[in-house]
Protein backbone atom coordinates (compact mmCIF):
# COMPACT_ATOMS: atom_id res chain seq x y z
CA UNK A 1 0.00 0.00 0.00
CA UNK A 2 1.45 3.48 -0.67
CA UNK A 3 2.51 5.56 2.10
CA UNK A 4 -0.06 8.20 1.53
CA UNK A 5 -2.68 5.86 1.96
CA UNK A 6 -1.02 4.28 4.84
CA UNK A 7 -0.90 7.39 6.72
CA UNK A 8 -4.64 9.02 5.71
CA UNK A 9 -5.58 5.14 7.15
CA UNK A 10 -3.54 5.85 10.21
CA UNK A 11 -5.02 9.55 10.81
CA UNK A 12 -8.35 7.25 10.67
CA UNK A 13 -6.79 4.91 13.22
CA UNK A 14 -6.60 8.00 15.50
CA UNK A 15 -9.80 9.80 14.46
CA UNK A 16 -12.19 6.22 15.29
CA UNK A 17 -10.61 5.78 18.23
CA UNK A 18 -11.31 9.29 19.83
CA UNK A 19 -14.79 8.78 18.57
CA UNK A 20 -14.62 5.69 21.06
CA UNK A 21 -13.43 7.91 23.90
CA UNK A 22 -15.68 10.90 23.16
CA UNK A 23 -19.06 8.48 23.47
CA UNK A 24 -17.60 6.62 26.40
CA UNK A 25 -17.11 10.20 27.87
CA UNK A 26 -20.18 11.51 27.23
CA UNK A 27 -21.60 8.30 28.34
CA UNK A 28 -20.03 8.16 31.42
CA UNK A 29 -21.60 12.02 31.84
CA UNK A 30 -25.17 10.79 31.06
CA UNK A 31 -24.89 7.79 33.10
CA UNK A 32 -23.78 9.86 36.76
CA UNK A 33 -26.92 11.85 35.92
CA UNK A 34 -29.54 9.58 35.42
CA UNK A 35 -30.06 8.94 32.03
CA UNK A 36 -29.28 5.27 31.71
CA UNK A 37 -30.93 4.65 28.27
CA UNK A 38 -28.96 7.41 26.69
CA UNK A 39 -25.40 6.28 28.33
CA UNK A 40 -26.42 2.60 27.43
CA UNK A 41 -27.05 4.08 23.63
CA UNK A 42 -23.45 5.79 23.62
CA UNK A 43 -21.84 2.92 25.28
CA UNK A 44 -22.88 1.25 22.51
CA UNK A 45 -21.74 3.59 20.18
CA UNK A 46 -18.53 4.06 21.14
CA UNK A 47 -18.17 0.19 21.31
CA UNK A 48 -19.15 0.38 16.98
CA UNK A 49 -16.28 3.25 16.96
CA UNK A 50 -14.19 0.96 18.36
CA UNK A 51 -14.95 -1.88 15.50
CA UNK A 52 -14.71 0.95 13.17
CA UNK A 53 -11.10 1.80 14.25
CA UNK A 54 -10.16 -2.12 14.22
CA UNK A 55 -11.02 -2.55 10.87
CA UNK A 56 -8.81 -0.06 9.56
CA UNK A 57 -6.28 -1.52 11.86
CA UNK A 58 -6.89 -4.81 10.28
CA UNK A 59 -6.80 -3.05 6.97
CA UNK A 60 -3.68 -1.41 6.89
CA UNK A 61 -1.64 -4.32 8.43
CA UNK A 62 -3.38 -6.82 5.91
CA UNK A 63 -2.21 -4.71 2.76
CA UNK A 64 1.42 -4.79 3.91
CA UNK A 65 1.22 -1.51 6.11
CA UNK A 66 1.90 -0.44 10.14
CA UNK A 67 -1.18 0.41 11.71
CA UNK A 68 -0.02 2.69 14.49
CA UNK A 69 -2.70 3.24 17.52
CA UNK A 70 -1.90 6.41 18.73
CA UNK A 71 -2.01 8.37 22.28
CA UNK A 72 -5.26 10.32 22.71
CA UNK A 73 -6.26 13.95 23.91
CA UNK A 74 -8.49 13.47 26.67
CA UNK A 75 -12.50 14.14 25.64
CA UNK A 76 -14.26 16.88 27.60
CA UNK A 77 -15.92 15.97 31.14
CA UNK A 78 -18.95 17.73 31.41
CA UNK A 79 -21.55 18.46 29.16
CA UNK A 80 -24.00 21.64 28.99
CA UNK A 81 -27.16 19.08 28.50
CA UNK A 82 -28.53 16.37 27.00
CA UNK A 83 -29.43 18.82 23.11
CA UNK A 84 -25.99 20.20 23.76
CA UNK A 85 -24.56 16.73 23.69
CA UNK A 86 -26.15 15.49 20.87
CA UNK A 87 -25.35 18.29 18.88
CA UNK A 88 -21.67 17.68 19.71
CA UNK A 89 -22.35 13.92 18.57
CA UNK A 90 -23.67 15.15 14.95
CA UNK A 91 -21.13 17.63 14.73
CA UNK A 92 -18.45 15.02 15.26
CA UNK A 93 -19.88 12.51 12.82
CA UNK A 94 -19.85 15.37 10.16
CA UNK A 95 -16.42 15.50 10.67
CA UNK A 96 -16.01 12.11 10.54
CA UNK A 97 -17.60 11.44 6.64
CA UNK A 98 -15.60 14.82 5.96
CA UNK A 99 -12.61 12.64 6.81
CA UNK A 100 -13.74 9.23 5.25
CA UNK A 101 -14.73 11.46 2.24
CA UNK A 102 -10.55 12.32 2.19
CA UNK A 103 -9.80 8.74 2.08
CA UNK A 104 -12.30 8.31 -1.28
CA UNK A 105 -10.79 11.22 -2.27
CA UNK A 106 -6.73 10.32 -1.97
CA UNK A 107 -7.71 6.75 -3.50
CA UNK A 108 -9.27 7.46 -6.38
CA UNK A 109 -6.15 10.24 -6.94
CA UNK A 110 -3.63 7.59 -6.20
CA UNK A 111 -5.30 5.02 -7.95
CA UNK A 112 -5.75 2.66 -5.40
CA UNK A 113 -9.20 1.46 -6.01
CA UNK A 114 -8.61 -1.48 -3.36
CA UNK A 115 -8.95 0.98 -0.67
CA UNK A 116 -11.61 3.17 -2.91
CA UNK A 117 -13.76 -0.05 -2.72
CA UNK A 118 -13.16 -0.82 0.65
CA UNK A 119 -14.02 2.68 2.15
CA UNK A 120 -17.29 2.72 0.59
CA UNK A 121 -18.60 0.83 3.54
CA UNK A 122 -17.93 3.65 5.93
CA UNK A 123 -19.02 5.92 3.42
CA UNK A 124 -22.56 4.52 4.26
CA UNK A 125 -22.08 3.86 7.52
CA UNK A 126 -21.19 7.33 7.64
CA UNK A 127 -24.93 8.38 6.31
CA UNK A 128 -26.76 6.00 8.59
CA UNK A 129 -25.06 7.12 11.64
CA UNK A 130 -25.75 11.04 10.58
CA UNK A 131 -29.28 10.13 10.24
CA UNK A 132 -29.30 8.41 13.03
CA UNK A 133 -28.37 11.14 15.21
CA UNK A 134 -30.37 13.16 13.47
CA UNK A 135 -33.42 11.37 14.37
CA UNK A 136 -32.62 11.54 17.74
CA UNK A 137 -32.55 15.43 17.98
CA UNK A 138 -35.28 16.01 15.90
CA UNK A 139 -37.36 14.33 18.56
CA UNK A 140 -35.36 15.64 21.33
CA UNK A 141 -36.77 19.05 19.94
CA UNK A 142 -39.87 17.09 20.45
CA UNK A 143 -40.17 16.25 23.86
CA UNK A 144 -39.06 19.65 25.13
CA UNK A 145 -37.49 19.54 28.69
CA UNK A 146 -40.40 17.96 30.59
CA UNK A 147 -40.32 14.23 28.92
CA UNK A 148 -36.61 14.00 29.13
CA UNK A 149 -37.09 10.82 31.40
CA UNK A 150 -39.68 9.04 28.51
CA UNK A 151 -36.93 9.81 26.14
CA UNK A 152 -34.04 8.32 27.88
CA UNK A 153 -36.70 5.22 28.16
CA UNK A 154 -37.44 5.75 24.11
CA UNK A 155 -34.05 5.79 22.69
CA UNK A 156 -33.25 2.33 23.59
CA UNK A 157 -35.56 1.48 20.80
CA UNK A 158 -33.66 4.19 18.52
CA UNK A 159 -30.62 1.62 17.82
CA UNK A 160 -29.91 1.47 14.13
CA UNK A 161 -28.47 -1.39 14.68
CA UNK A 162 -26.17 -0.80 12.19
CA UNK A 163 -24.08 -3.32 10.44
CA UNK A 164 -20.32 -3.02 11.62
CA UNK A 165 -19.29 -6.30 10.54
CA UNK A 166 -19.09 -5.90 6.88
CA UNK A 167 -16.53 -4.02 4.82
CA UNK A 168 -13.30 -6.13 5.01
FE1 LIG B 1 -19.17 7.27 13.74
O1 LIG B 1 -18.36 6.28 12.60
FE2 LIG B 1 -16.88 5.48 12.82
O2 LIG B 1 -16.68 5.67 11.03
Amino acid sequence: MKKSIEEICNRQVERELYSSLLYMAMASWTETRGYSGIADWLFEQAEEEKEHMLKFVRYINGRGGHAILPALKQPPVEYNDIKTLFDEVLKHEQYISASINDIVELSFKEKDYSTHNWIQWFVSEQLEEEASVQAIIDKLNLVGDHNMYIFDRDILSMRTGGDSGGGE
